[in-house]
């Protein structure tokens, strides 16, 4: 026991974001404390920690692990080649993510959502479809509300959590009730040593899963869930019995269990078919958790997405304008301009994160009116467009859009899918979007 903070183990927290302070929480709820860390010496959460644990020891800004550690918790922000945590792994310190505590302290089953894209999605579209279903469902996680804070309320008949790469990197048990893995494209290679790492912290949602959901388009998801007793598959392709996929009859597509037809992706309330396959991976996931399919459906005929997910904003001059700032990788961004029907004005950049953006020449091909790029990457994306032209900078969103208008032709769209995340110009994604959405608000019809 160390004297100074009430706890069995010494505990060392990472990271004074959401994540520090929902351990905080977590702790003060179990009468325990913690040495807390964080990398910047101005953190956020400094006040909110004095008055929920005043006794804790803070260091701050540039240290060396204490000896006397012997667990790190650490937030998802912070990466593992952060000198802390390579000391921690070198003297052979556990580290943990709050998802690891989560996991062992949660008396209600837990769906488990990963993915490089539509996780907020499908996660939102289980936490309703929980709801139709008449089951008490709380849901949280990478989406928002940090995990521990949930077991802070009444024990729910399921939990839903969004969970990222980070996240997983550093759980080590995991029995979701339900876990599924939506896809797997390169992302966040700032923080993973490199994409097979990325990979593999993926992959381990299933390693102590009940059931499980896969993409069959990956043949390594199939290989992991083998173990797994029940398991049901998702893609664009027709479905095996038991399995979901899409299927055609006289020239309308509908989402489809095995050979039954559900629901006409025309009544699906979500755009796009990287929708279709994000409501096939709910249905899937619902089945497994005993939801019935009516209830799901419904779920998927009202459910409009989540916003700067293919937000539809305004119509000007005979030009949509569409709002996927939540495109924050190559390939989300890939699958929001396959989704646009006819020629588009795309508005993109910010911080790639490592990320190759050669991928956006191929989907771009003959649907490409004009490209306007902003932020920290215009450049490397500028040379990846350099097959489909004609490709502008703009300074800011103001002047993106403006510029957008005077390229778009009436019947174009004019879509924000900037492939990067937003942190070099905006707090987040959303501060993104609404800069779109107001400066579309601002242009004359
Ligand atoms: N940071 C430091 N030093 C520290 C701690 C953090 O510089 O000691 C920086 C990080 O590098 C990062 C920022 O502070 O830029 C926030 O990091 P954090 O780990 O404190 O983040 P939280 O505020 O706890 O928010 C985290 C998730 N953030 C990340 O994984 C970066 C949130 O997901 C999540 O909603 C929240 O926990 C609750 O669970 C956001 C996110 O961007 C939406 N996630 C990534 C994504 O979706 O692509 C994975
Ligand atoms: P995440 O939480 O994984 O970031 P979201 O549900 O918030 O995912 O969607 C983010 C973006 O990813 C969307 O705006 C869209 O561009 C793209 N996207 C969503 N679902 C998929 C999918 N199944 N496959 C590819 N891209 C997707």
């Amino acid at each position: 026991m160390n004297p100074a903070t009430n706890n069995p183990t010494s505990d060392f927290v990472v990271g004074l974001g959401a994540t520090g302070l929902s351990i905080a929480r977590y702790l003060r709820r179990n009468e325990q404390s913690a040495t807390f860390y964080d990398t910047r010496t101005e953190p956020p959460g400094v006040d909110e920690l004095r008055s929920l644990l005043p006794n804790a020891q803070l260091l701050l800004g540039s240290i060396d692990l204490p000896d006397h550690v012997d667990r790190v918790i650490a937030s998802p922000g912070v990466s593992d080649s952060h000198p802390i945590l390579v000391k921690a792994r070198d003297t052979k310190v556990e580290v943990i993510s709050d998802i690891e505590l989560f996991a062992r302290e949660a008396e209600a089953p837990f769906i488990a959502v990963t993915g490089s894209n539509g996780k907020s999605t499908v996660t939102t579209l289980l936490h309703y479809m929980c709801k139709a279903a008449g089951l008490d469902v709380l849901a949280g996680g990478n989406l928002g509300e940090p995990a521990l804070d949930l077991l802070d309320k009444p024990v729910p008949d399921i939990y839903v959590l969004e969970l990222s790469s980070f996240h997983l990197q550093r759980t080590h048990e995991l029995p979701a009730a339900v876990s599924i893995l939506l896809n797997i494209s390169p992302d966040h290679l700032d923080w993973h040593t490199d994409e097979a790492e990325y990979r593999r912290s993926k992959y381990r949602i299933y390693r102590e899963a009940k059931s499980a959901v896969y993409n069959r388009a990956d043949p390594k998801a199939k290989e992991m869930v083998s173990p797994i007793d029940r398991v049901t598959s998702f893609g664009i392709d027709e479905p095996q019995d038991g399995h979901y996929g899409l299927r055609v009859e006289d020239g309308i597509t509908y989402l489809a269990r095995g050979e039954t037809l559900l629901l006409s992706t025309r009544d699906l309330a979500m755009y796009g078919i990287h929708n279709q396959l994000n409501a096939l991976a709910a249905l899937a996931a619902g089945e497994l958790a005993g939801l019935d399919m009516p209830s799901m459906l419904s779920v998927l005929c009202e459910f409009p997405g989540l916003p700067h997910r293919m937000q539809f904003v305004r119509r000007v001059a005979a030009v949509d304008y569409v709002n996927d700032s939540k495109a924050t990788n190559v390939a989300a961004a890939v699958a929001s301009i396959k989704s646009v029907d006819g020629m588009l004005v795309l508005i993109a950049g910010g911080d790639g994160k490592g990320g190759d953006f050669t991928e956006l020449a191929p989907v771009l091909e003959n649907k490409l009116r004009a490209a306007v790029l902003v932020g920290k990457d215009a450049g490397p994306i500028s040379d990846a467009l350099d097959t489909v032209m004609p490709v502008y900078f703009a300074g800011d969103m103001d002047d993106a859009v403006q510029q957008a208008a005077l390229y778009a032709e009436p019947d174009d769209t004019v879509l924000l899918a900037p492939a990067c995340a937003s942190l070099d110009q905006y707090d987040n994604y959303m501060a993104r979007g609404d800069a779109f959405r107001d400066a579309v608000v601002e242009l004359r019809q």
